[in-house]
This record gives structure tokens, sequence and C-alpha cells, in this order.
């Protein structure tokens, strides 16, 4: 098949049909949406001046801890029928092994909101936040952290899991490794090679004991760990250092994780990196899908003064209000590679723009719906598609600087709006419900 051409796409992007139990969501994560939480360590690093743009504090955030009600028929209105949110370790275990018994009926009470209008949970145990008291004792370098994540993940599975199948046990944690531990932007805000690899070697670890514990309370569940994959390329495409910086960035960045868990074994190979390669039994199928969340490609340069060899820069396509270049065939490209590395089945579990005027977004969902059913039409069992965001957000250390949101946030009132990105997201919706039985 040849590729397509993406200067023009079709009204109905779903070239073949989609699969009846296909997955057409919506994505959140407790921190960024529910406002009201202090004891986690990125309320503390908050604080640290400079850290946040504008200074802003996460605070009331978009408030959804109150309004859950509101936002399910939010979703619901969207033509939506599944839901990716988080599940704020710090509320549910404010200290070490004891569990907040409110905090877990709210999350249920969440979960049987959805499920009464007919939207299927997907839940994310660790979307970046730590519990203040574990973030003290180490965070992620922590010599208790797997064993933590597995209680957190056995005590939600047998919380919540009755009424859950689809799990994330990890969010995006070659971000948080990269962030947290290299380029020291987010918490713990370090620049350290060694507690990188030692902080890699952790989630692992701990996704690896948290779906052994997630299949043990709930029989039947699908469990991944969400990725965040870039189409990496190299800038100037003579210049074999600049080929093989794109290697490093591919191979450390995107697949480290998930090759780990297909060999069963933690395995980490970069220059000036600790090597890391330990033989650990329970990765191994851990993962029923690849969760995949797709922004961006890199055009790469090789830069031996950078703390990992590389320089990354946005290529020619236009870009996001992030300065993000748009670029649908990019997702189309890291669903091959997921494929043919991987043969497991993928799910989308974020994709999105930010885009405060609200004219990108729309346009965006359709190229991206476009390339994702080419991916289908190719046989890659993709099997759901998750828009990052249903609401404006706080964006980590960028504040309330960039809009995700499907629905746009007046964070004064906390009014939700409704924009074009979500008329067209239930335009897309109605198509694929239309091809149902
Ligand atoms: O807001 C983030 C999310 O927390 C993780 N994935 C990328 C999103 C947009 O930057």
């Amino acid at each position: 098949m040849d590729d397509p051409s993406f200067q023009s796409i079709p009204a109905n992007p779903f070239i073949t049909p989609v699969p009846t139990d296909f997955l057409w969501g919506v994505a959140t994560a407790a921190y960024q949406v529910e406002g009201h939480t202090s004891g986690n360590d990125w309320a503390r690093f908050e604080t640290i001046p400079g850290m946040i743009k504008g200074g802003a504090r996460s605070g009331a955030a978009a408030d959804h801890w109150n309004r859950v009600s509101e936002d399910v028929g939010l979703i619901k209105a969207l033509g939506a029928n599944a839901h990716r949110f988080s599940i704020e370790w710090s509320r549910l275990e404010p200290a070490p092994g004891h569990w907040d018994q409110r905090a877990w009926d709210h999350y249920a009470d969440e979960i049987a909101q959805l499920r009464a209008v007919g939207i299927e949970p997907m839940l994310t145990l660790l979307h970046f936040t730590l519990p203040g008291w574990l973030a003290e004792r180490g965070g992620l370098v922590a010599e208790e952290f797997p064993q933590r994540l597995e209680s957190f993940a056995a005590e939600a599975g047998r919380r919540l899991g009755a009424d859950v199948r689809f799990w994330c046990t990890l969010n995006e944690p070659n971000v948080q490794m990269f962030y947290g531990y290299v380029n020291g932007l987010w918490p713990p805000g370090l620049r350290d090679k060694a507690l990188a690899v030692r902080a890699f070697a952790g989630l692992l670890r701990g996704h690896a004991l948290a779906a052994r514990a997630l299949r043990a309370a709930c029989p039947g569940a699908q469990i991944g760990a969400a990725m965040h994959l870039v189409v990496a390329e190299p800038l100037r495409r003579w210049w074999p250092l600049d080929r093989l910086a794109t290697r490093l960035l591919e191979t450390g960045f995107n697949w480290a994780f998930y090759d780990s868990i297909q060999r069963g074994a933690l395995q980490l190979r970069l220059p000036g990196f600790p090597v890391l390669d330990e033989a650990m039994a329970e990765l191994a199928g851990s993962a029923d899908f690849v969760g995949v969340n797709f922004y961006r490609r890199h055009l790469v340069r090789f830069a031996p003064e950078a703390p990992t060899m590389v320089e990354l820069r946005s290529g020619p396509g236009p870009l996001s209000d992030a300065g993000v270049e748009i670029h649908p065939q990019g997702l189309l490209t890291i669903l091959r590679r997921v494929w043919n590395r991987y043969q497991l089945p993928v799910m989308i579990t974020e994709n999105g723009v930010a885009d405060a005027a609200g004219r990108l977004r729309g346009p965006y969902l359709r190229s991206h719906a476009y390339a994702m059913a080419w991916a289908m039409a190719e046989g890659i069992p993709v099997k759901g598609y998750f828009h990052w965001s249903l609401l404006d957000n706080f964006e980590w250390t960028d504040g309330y600087t960039l809009r995700f949101g499907l629905y746009g946030v007046d964070f004064a009132t906390q009014e939700r709006r409704w924009g074009p990105g979500a008329e067209e997201f239930r335009r897309l919706a109605a198509l694929l419900a239309a091809q149902r039985p």
C-alpha cells in the first residue's frame, strides 16, 4: 500500500471498518485537572521559585475533584465511549500503608458514573506525581519504590478492579526519568546519570510488580504502560553522527522500556551512562498492549556538549502553541515501528495539541485519526484512541500557558467551553458509532 497523502484528508478518515469494541476516548491526569492536591512531590516542587512558568501554582486546576458529574456529562456529550484518567496516589495513600477510604470512594464513584453512561474507564496508576512521603524517601530510586507501587496496584485492583478492565501502570516513564534525572527540569530536579539509570530500573521493576498485582486482583485486565514516543530524524541526513544521535534517541528514549519488557531484563545502554543489564523474569509478558502517547517529530543533531549528546529541533511543519511540529504522518510511522518491534496490540493513550485559539485542534484530530486508520488498514491492531485532553489543565512546568482541552476552561470561573475541536471529536465519534451494528 502506498503511503497516504496528508495533503487532503477525507471527511471520513476511517477508511476501513473500525472494530465495534474500539475505544474512542479522552484522557486526563489527576494532578492536572483535579486541583486541591497538596501531598505530592509536584506540590512541593511548584513552590520553588522559577520552576513553573509565570510562577503559577496548580491550585484548583480545573476543579475536577468537585465537578466529576459535570465532567462525565461533558465526556458523554462528546460521544466518547472511554475515558483514561489517573488516580492520585498521594490522596489514596497519604502515609505509608495508610489507605484513605474517602479518596477510594471518590474514584469508585467516578468509575460508577462513567459506567452508568456507557463510558469505559482506563486507569493510570502513576502519572508523574509521587506521594510526598515516598519522594522524601528517595522516590523512584528508593529501594522500596517497586514494592510500594506493587501494593498500590494491588489495592487499586482489589478495590476498583471489578469495574476497570484497562490499566496503565505508568505514564511516560521515559519522560519522568529524563526530566527528573537528566535535565533536572522536573522533580526531583537532578542531573545525575547514575541516578537516572536507577530511576529507569525502579520504574521498570515497579511496572512489572504492579502488572503482576493487577493480574492477580483482576483476571482479564488489559495492562500496559503509556510511552511518550517521538519520531526522530537526523537533522542532516548525510552526517553519520546525526544519524548515530538519532539512533541513540530512539533506542534510549523510545524503545528501552518496552525492549526490556520484551527481553525480560532491565536494559539500558547510553553513552556516558552506567550500563544496566539485569534479568527480571516478571517483566516478560507484563504488558498486553503498548500505550502510545504521540505528539511530535524531532530533528536530531549530534551535540557532544549536551548531556545526552543530542540536540533536538522542531521539524518544518506547522507549529502548535508549544512550538511542536504538527506531523500526523509521524503517528503512522510510530504505529508501524511499535507493531514491527513488539507485535503487541496498540492503544493510542494520548494525542493532542496545544492550541489556545482552537483553530488547529479539529484538523489535527482528523489528520491523526486518518494516520491511525491507515495503520489499522495495514493490519496493525490499534485498540483505541484517547485525545489529550478533555479539559484545559495544569501543564506541568508550563503552568497554565498551554491549552490542550477539547473543552476550554476559564480558570477564574471554572466554566467549560465547547470548541471546534470538541465538534470534530463528536463528528468522528458519530462516524464510528454509525459503523457499529
Ligand atoms: O500534559 C501532558 C501529559 O501529562 C503527558 N503527556 C503529554 C501531555 C501534553 O504535554
